[in-house]
């Protein structure tokens, strides 16, 4: 089964399969090419990443994919591109149709197909670093970034008028009412008819007036159940039109602050997980199924509740698996340590507001996010970034205000925006990124850090807000055993999350942790890399290959003992 939303009544393909290729490098340009004239001399898979296959591995420049697609004549279609990277501009028949230039977003393009039969469809993905085409994505930051489909791709035919998305919120969890926001496009009446099923059961047919393509209605969930992560229940809703259908999957919870506690219908909820990457040694960011069922059964087996979709908008089908396991998320738009020059540039203001909004628009359906972030480690200490800060919390707000809003800083007490948010949240590896970088095992650093933090929080009047550390880790090796427990030895990175989990388990007043990270990732290639032997991220619990480090055990041993 493919992720929600489903479209039952109409035609539509999966584009998923094998694709024709050309890798043209880094001296190609797509304005001075041809595209009829191109030959396609090898095949590559859809999804997937040129770059991380034996053949392209670690190249960059401009790749063609090409397939040939059925379509009728005089149709509004629409192709959904689950997220690409880094920068791609589709062709239909030759015709540009569309440009999609923020990566890991979901994004839809609409065109209309004149003539009936085969077409050719040509996506030109470009994977090189250029600021201005795809400010969202850096060389510097810390994972890679890979060219090519991350996710599948999809093509629908559209009836003339189509339903877009149906988005619900819990309007009321005592009586189970929801709120549908029901959006169409294309040719919109005045009034729409339509049915609404819950779980497939009992239709009911209503008549609305359409408000600038927005329908909301009120409606009681019959024989409803709240979602919860210890018991996540979730119904379906389907909205059908004389020529559409959608089905949407949903769970009625509310998401609340009350002092310093994170609730969940009410129950204040102790976090415990980790930062994920959408990362593979062979598949980079695709997202095979059996793989994400296996990173979550680690996680559950972990004792985790939570995880930190870092640094990007996710994959939905992991979403969907978080909604039936009842693992609480964190999803936050792309952004690596950007400076106070990315916060002051239109181009990247303007994206990173782009790319937020689709992030709320495409996951609003997910009980299991709970929290909305952005710009991890940005620029949050400087005056002049405070636009960009102020202009990303009120969309959030105005997008959603059912959930909260968050970013990952690491300015520590000088942070300047803390008291606009719903939720403190620091990065911080004190014993790792060691302040003596004489002491041998600085272990000792890590609980007088975070209590000084708190008291600094207690001090500056923020005592009554939530406070989640967002990031803290220690390298190792995978199969690095040392004596000395040395640094990148399995041994230290064990002592290092053992102490930080049982600090945290210890203390009410966090209110979760989402350890820095799951599992090993591919990062720089550059020399960047001396601080990241194997150019990978190696802080992760699991090796890239999701075998266990000896920290395991204590993270897991800590995060039960609930
Ligand atoms: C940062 C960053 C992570 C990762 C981490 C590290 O806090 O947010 O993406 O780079 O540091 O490993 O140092």
């Amino acid at each position: 089964m493919h992720a929600y939303p489903h479209y039952s009544k109409r035609n539509w393909q999966s584009l998923d399969g094998i694709w024709n290729f050309r890798f043209l490098g880094e001296e190609a340009t797509l304005a001075s090419l041809d595209l009829s004239t191109v030959s396609f001399d090898d095949l590559l898979s859809v999804p997937g990443v040129f770059d991380v296959t034996p053949k392209y591995a670690g190249q960059r420049g401009l790749a063609l994919y090409q397939r040939k697609v059925d379509a009728p004549a005089g149709r509004r279609m629409k192709l959904r591109f689950g997220g690409i990277g880094l920068w791609a501009q589709v062709f239909w028949d030759g015709q540009p149709v569309g440009t999609l230039d923020l990566p890991y977003s979901g994004t839809d393009i609409e065109f209309l197909s004149n003539t009936e039969g085969e077409h050719s469809l040509i996506v030109a993905i470009d994977n090189r670093f250029d600021f201005k085409r795809t400010p969202l994505f850096s060389q510097f930051y810390d994972f890679y970034a890979y060219g090519g489909f991350y996710r599948g791709v999809e093509l629908h035919e559209l009836p003339a008028c189509s339903l877009e998305r149906v988005r619900v919120s819990t309007h009321a969890l005592s009586t189970g009412t929801v709120t549908l926001d029901i959006e169409v496009s294309g040719v919109v009446p005045t009034s729409l008819d339509f049915t609404v099923t819950f779980d497939r059961q009992k239709s009911a047919q209503f008549s609305r007036v359409v408000c600038e393509r927005h329908v909301r209605i009120d409606l009681a969930v019959p024989a409803f159940r709240c979602w919860s992560p210890e018991s996540p229940n979730l119904h379906t809703v389907t909205v059908a039109l004389k020529d559409d259908a959608i089905t949407e999957r949903f769970g009625i919870r509310t998401v609340t602050v009350d002092g310093d506690r994170i609730c969940v219908n009410g129950q204040p909820q102790k976090l415990l997980g980790y930062c994920r990457h959408e990362a593979h040694p062979e598949f980079g960011p695709v997202q095979p199924l059996p793989l994400l069922i296996e990173d979550l059964q680690f996680l559950k087996d972990l004792g985790c509740n939570f995880v930190r979709g870092s640094h990007y908008p996710q994959d939905p089908q992991f979403l969907d698996l978080c909604d039936q396991l009842g693992i609480l998320v964190w999803e936050e738009s792309l952004g690596w340590g950007n400076p106070v020059e990315h916060a002051l540039d239109p181009a990247f203001c303007e994206a990173q507001m782009r790319q937020t909004r689709l992030m709320i628009q495409n996951s609003f359906n997910h009980p299991s996010v709970f929290l909305w972030g952005f710009l991890n480690e940005g620029p949050s200490a400087q005056p002049e970034a405070s636009a960009l800060y102020d202009r990303l919390i009120g969309l959030v707000r105005t997008e959603d205000p059912t959930r909260l809003v968050t970013y990952a800083s690491f300015h520590r007490g000088g942070d300047l925006h803390y008291e606009k948010v719903d939720v403190v949240c620091m990065n911080a590896y004190p014993g790792w990124y060691a302040q003596d970088m004489e002491k041998v095992r600085p272990v000792g650093e890590v609980v007088p850090f975070f209590d000084d933090f708190i008291r600094q929080l207690d001090e500056r009047g923020l005592g009554q807000k939530p406070f989640i550390i967002s990031e803290f880790g220690a390298g190792a090796i995978w199969g690095w055993r040392d004596r000395f427990r040395a640094h990148w030895s399995e041994e230290f990175q064990a002592e290092m999350l053992d102490t930080i989990c049982r600090f945290v388990m210890a203390r009410p007043r966090i209110s979760g942790i989402a350890l820095w990270h799951f599992a090993d990732a591919r990062t720089y290639t550059s020399a960047h890399a001396l601080k990241r032997p194997r150019t990978i991220n190696d802080k992760g619990t699991l090796d890239e290959y999701r075998r266990p480090k000896l920290a395991y055990d204590f993270v897991r041993r800590a995060f039960r003992n609930r």
